[in-house]
């Protein structure tokens, strides 16, 4: 089990602790041109939570939003907040006053940290709020010049803590799903300790001389896990570069030594289409890909190029991170490999019963992370019967390896038959001239539906029925022929969230010509 004192405050454990247990040399955070140790880091948080509870009078439980790119600043106004108690929402620097109007309303939320950057949506949505009642400016460049910066300038560099309950509300994930209704996701102060203590040691085995890196926002718990909490938590140190996405990915890795990267499948794709001859990413251990399922020729691709392995696993905002994964001596393609110490996971049917082995059916999984959405009647189907049902589809095989199948909403009813949808995928991704496709399902009078697929080619290829038919031939040789796309569709680039994952149901059925 894992075991906490009842006061536990999160962000406590992740600075002063550290320094504390002899980390305070060692480099926590790099970024805007700079690297701050430990020591640096939680003097940093200890003044800028003084500013929230002496200057601006955060409270206990008050919630505070954090709108920024991945830069250190980010990091430590959302270890202040923690540390004050606050319950903190983070989100993406793309989100308009509109969408950050959803967060503010649904999470009640009264103040927020913002980078002087991105300030015109903020005071956009602050404007018309009648929750958010304080909006300060931090300078997230080198200069760290704004109105936050400059009272954290004259605090004391020593801050009494919230002595919060381990079981207190910390964080607030947002998910969109698939509706656009966002969800608030509740997460206690423990929870972020396990995640780090769970999969960040048994998968990653994190010491204190690993250096993360990668590109999903600090706003998706995917990102603050593996570019803030499994750091830190180690005594590792993390780089948080805003240029941070592929292919740039490929020279920071060589650049800071960086020994763990955490991206999509869809990044890694372009650092290997971007990868030159000689690039050095002999500093990585490992290669962690997830957020969406890993095609199997990308895992192929890597190990192929780098020598290192492509970790793959699954996660969800909801259980606030990867709960199945492979393993740094167990990994195989097309395999989200086995639950992490701690977490359970089945595949059930309809009824919620256990599937048997071999057969297709909806994840559930539980252990000591779980959904609790805040107010929202959603929380009935997520978890039944303490079990949380995950949206994705998957077969456990014999030996207890679960293998993704598809989202549940990318099952394709087609005549009678269930088509997974990302496996006509990484079929049609194993053709040399496929960069990029999605597979969706149209509506046809005489089968129900039919498989479509939207197609980026490789550059240098032509897009036509020659290339069409070419691609359905190789998908019928690749597997069950029934599966093959009826209908081809190219494209010139297909629709993404700013976490890389492509937005199936935004794209529009062409049908059968
Ligand atoms: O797999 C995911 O989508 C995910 C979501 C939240 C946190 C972590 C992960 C990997």
């Amino acid at each position: 089990g894992f075991d906490y004192p009842d006061r536990l405050n999160a962000a406590v454990e992740l600075t002063d602790a550290m320094v504390a247990r002899g980390f305070g040399d060692h480099t926590a955070l790099v970024g805007n041109g700079r690297q701050r140790t430990y020591k640096e880091l939680t003097d940093w948080t200890n003044r800028l939570a003084h500013v929230l509870v002496d200057d601006l009078g955060v409270k206990p439980g008050n919630r505070v939003l954090i709108r920024s790119a991945n830069n250190p600043a980010m990091v430590a106004c959302w270890l202040a907040a923690t540390k004050a108690g606050a319950v903190v929402v983070n989100t993406m620097p793309m989100l308009r006053a509109g969408e950050l109007a959803k967060y503010v309303d649904k999470a009640e939320i009264e103040f927020a940290l913002c980078d002087t950057r991105l300030m015109d949506e903020m005071t956009a949505c602050a404007h018309d709020s009648r929750f958010l009642k304080t909006v300060v400016g931090f300078d997230g460049t080198s200069n760290h010049d704004a109105d936050l910066d400059r009272m954290a300038l004259e605090k004391p560099v020593r801050f009494a803590a919230v002595q919060t309950a381990q079981d207190d509300v910390a964080l607030l994930g947002f998910t969109s799903g698939s509706t656009g209704e966002p969800k608030a996701t509740m997460h206690f102060h423990r929870d972020i300790l396990i995640i780090a203590d769970a999969y960040a040691q048994e998968v990653l085995q994190v010491t204190p001389e690993d250096i993360f890196v990668g590109s999903p926002p600090l706003a998706f718990t995917f990102g603050l896990g593996g570019l803030a909490v499994f750091p830190l938590r180690f005594g590792a140190s993390a780089v948080l570069l805003e240029n941070a996405s592929p292919p740039n990915l490929i020279e920071i890795i060589a650049r800071y030594r960086a020994t763990i990267c955490f991206t999509a499948p869809t990044a890694y794709r372009v650092m290997l289409q971007a990868m030159a001859e000689g690039a050095d990413l002999s500093s990585l251990r490992i290669a962690v890909s997830a957020g969406e399922t890993l095609p199997a020729p990308v895992y192929d691709d890597w190990l192929r190029a780098t020598g290192k392995p492509m970790l793959d696993g699954i996660g969800a905002t909801e259980m606030l991170h990867i709960f199945l994964s492979n393993r740094l001596d167990d990994h195989r393609p097309a395999c989200t490999g086995k639950p992490v110490g701690g977490y359970e996971a089945r595949v059930v049917d309809d009824t919620g019963a256990p599937a048997p082995p071999g057969t297709m059916g909806r994840l559930a999984v539980r252990g000591p992370t779980g959904c609790r959405y805040l107010n929202d009647t959603r929380q009935a189907n997520y978890v039944q019967d303490g079990w949380n049902i995950t949206g994705d589809t998957f077969v456990m095989d014999e030996d207890g390896y679960f293998h993704f199948a598809a989202r549940n909403d990318d099952i394709i009813l087609s005549a009678g038959y269930n088509i997974a949808g990302p496996e006509v995928e990484a079929a049609l991704l194993a053709h040399a001239a496929v960069a990029e496709c999605a597979v969706i399902s149209a509506p046809d009078p005489e089968r129900g539906a039919v498989v479509e697929a939207h197609v980026v080619l490789s550059d240098g290829q032509t897009p036509g029925p020659d290339m069409a038919r070419a691609l359905q031939e190789h998908v019928k040789a690749t597997i069950a022929p029934f599966k093959y796309p009826r209908s081809v569709v190219f494209a010139d680039s297909l629709p993404k969230t700013p976490t890389g994952k492509i937005q199936r149901f935004r794209i529009q059925s062409k049908g059968l010509e």
